[in-house]
């Protein structure tokens, strides 16, 4: 039997914050450490536990900083070390925690390790990185391709030979099978949780172990490269080594990105008796309607036969609960509806099923305010790398109609554009050019003006927030989809008390509640939306939810 105390990150609410678009204290257009530490109150205010900070490591910027050049130093256009030190510091003294992003499968290719490495075949440094002669007939090495376009590998004159890369080309992979490069991702975790730091994200850590002899792409695997890459047969020692070295010393909070992995694999990953991870980031329900760049249809069944099967994290396993973060977009056009009639509605069914799910949820900034999908209209308005790459990629077969229609709908840019503080220039962002245009519906869409109301989005997550931390069934009871089936209803028993139940659509419905569970009344629902229960039906208005009591 398990007897240690649960861990303080399963009840804990989890903020992303990416830096370049939170606040710009400086006016130069890019968010900074500063202007983090500037709005901590409202963090505070919303009631969450922790922050997960993306790379906010000096870089080069050709993929928004998960490409590092230096693991101990700040991003220059973020501040110094000493900002850092104060948002930390911030942080802490307002009851919250910090998690940082550990980006390890590839640094920039800037980064003096790899500076080294390309000088020569025999330099110490070599090693570091994945290097291959030509293929017999010349060209790469094998026909991995790359996330970003192209393949895999790029070529360098100096010694002849290719290095991988998963990323982009600028985003060297690293060797994990040399132990000297184990052995600095370990030093650089100490460096950060001696300054206080509670823990890890993990960018694509399923990728750090490489296929041994590092084979062709076959078949499926050639649409989906990222089930090959995650599948390396060191990633579980590599992980069980860094919670040895490292992590056992601390007390700390990782979560794994989880690109790749199958539930059946994230399970071992998040299994506590192994040692590994605490939680991963899993794909499935985001990722649900991408064919690669391609968008296709989504339905509400299938969203939630997804979320029934992640539950299943194994009897000492943890799951993250999110349905947007930078690399996705908006939950609420994404799953939702964005329409300004409907969007605050929405957003808000789409906060109560984040923070009623059963796992540790996590709100990606904006989320909290219903903020939307930018309104893109040409293939030059995007300034992601993976856009562009792509589209070099399928321009010979694909029309620029057809593959904005999808980019459009999934591009990473549309959860990066500034967060809308007020309805002032640049949504109160910063006072100087924005790095990304600030999406128009600043105007009406913005935090100033939720503080304001009780009714808003914001309030409605602060509300849920709190009131879920006094629900042991939220916290910790099982899961149970109740009406699988339902075209517009999703509704799940938390525990043995708990009933939620969300209408994902504009018209009302009247649901009848399936035999044997008794509701016995509203616990909770947004303010001013109305639901009624009467003679076993709940009747929910458009994009309303309810937690009910049941018996
Ligand atoms: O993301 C990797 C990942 O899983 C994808 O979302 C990826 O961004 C791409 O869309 C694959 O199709 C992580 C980071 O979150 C992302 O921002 C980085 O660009 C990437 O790794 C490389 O570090």
């Amino acid at each position: 039997m398990n007897t240690s105390p649960r861990p303080w990150w399963k009840d804990a609410v989890v903020y992303q914050i990416y830096p370049r678009s939170f606040m710009d204290s400086d006016g130069d257009g890019i968010g900074d450490l500063p202007g983090i530490t500037a709005r901590l109150d409202y963090l505070r205010d919303l009631g969450v536990d922790v922050i997960w900070l993306s790379p906010h490591f000096d870089s080069p910027n050709a993929d928004n900083g998960y490409d590092i050049r230096d693991y101990r130093k700040v991003m220059a256009e973020f501040g110094t070390m000493a900002d850092f030190d104060r948002l930390l510091a911030g942080i802490k003294a307002r009851g919250m925690r910090l998690i940082i992003d550990l980006v390890v499968n590839h640094t920039s290719d800037e980064h003096a390790w790899f500076q080294e490495s390309r000088k020569s075949r025999d330099n110490p440094w070599r090693d570091y990185y994945i290097w291959r002669d030509p293929a017999p007939g010349g060209g790469p090495p094998n026909n991995y391709t790359a996330f970003f376009g192209g393949p895999a590998w790029t070529f360098d004159e100096a010694t002849g030979q290719y290095y991988l890369h998963y990323f982009a080309a600028k985003q060297p992979d690293l060797n994990w099978e040399n132990p000297k490069v184990r052995a600095e991702v370990h030093d650089l975790m100490r460096f950060w949780l001696d300054k206080g730091v509670d823990g890890f994200r993990m960018d694509v850590i399923p990728f750090i172990s490489k296929r041994a002899g590092l084979p062709d792409l076959v078949g499926e695997e050639r649409r989906a490269p990222q089930f090959v890459y995650a599948d390396g047969p060191r990633l579980h020692e590599f992980l069980a080594e860094m919670r040895r070295e490292v992590l056992d010393h601390y007390d700390t909070l990782t979560v794994g990105e989880a690109f790749g992995v199958t539930p059946a694999q994230a399970r071992d990953l998040v299994d506590s008796q192994r040692g590994e991870l605490d939680m991963v980031i899993n794909f499935d329900v985001v990722r649900m309607d991408a064919q690669g760049w391609r968008k296709v249809a989504w339905t509400l069944p299938r969203f939630k036969a997804l979320w029934a099967e992640l539950d299943d994290c194994g009897p000492f396993g943890w799951k993250s609960v999110f349905l947007s973060n930078h690399d996705n977009p908006r939950s609420v056009s994404h799953f939702g509806d964005d329409d300004p009639a409907w969007v605050e509605r929405s957003a808000k069914t789409i906060a109560t099923l984040i923070l009623t799910q059963r796992g540790t949820p996590f709100l990606y900034q904006g989320e909290e305010l219903g903020m939307t999908n930018f309104p893109f209209e040409r293939l030059d308005q995007f300034d992601d790398l993976e856009v562009a790459g792509r589209w070099r990629d399928v321009a010979h077969r694909v029309s620029e109609a057809e593959y904005l229609e999808s980019v459009r709908a999934l591009a990473r840019d549309n959860a990066r554009t500034p967060m809308q503080w007020s309805s002032g220039p640049n949504g109160g962002f910063t006072t100087g050019r924005p790095w990304l245009a600030v999406n128009p519906n600043a105007a009406w869409l913005n935090a100033q003006d939720q503080a304001a109301r009780a009714d808003s989005v914001l309030a409605h997550c602060r509300d849920l927030i709190a009131w879920r931390r006094a629900q042991p069934d939220l916290l910790d009871g099982a899961y149970r989809d109740v009406d699988p089936d339902h075209a517009q209803i999703f509704a799940y028993r938390r525990g043995e008390g708990l009933l939620v139940v969300l209408n994902f659509g504009r018209e009302t419905v009247r649901w009848p509640v399936p035999a044997g569970i008794a509701v016995r009344g509203l616990a909770y629902a947004p303010k001013g939306q109305t639901v009624v229960i009467e003679n076993g039906v709940v009747a929910l208005e458009g994009w309303t939810s309810a937690v009910l009591t049941v018996g």
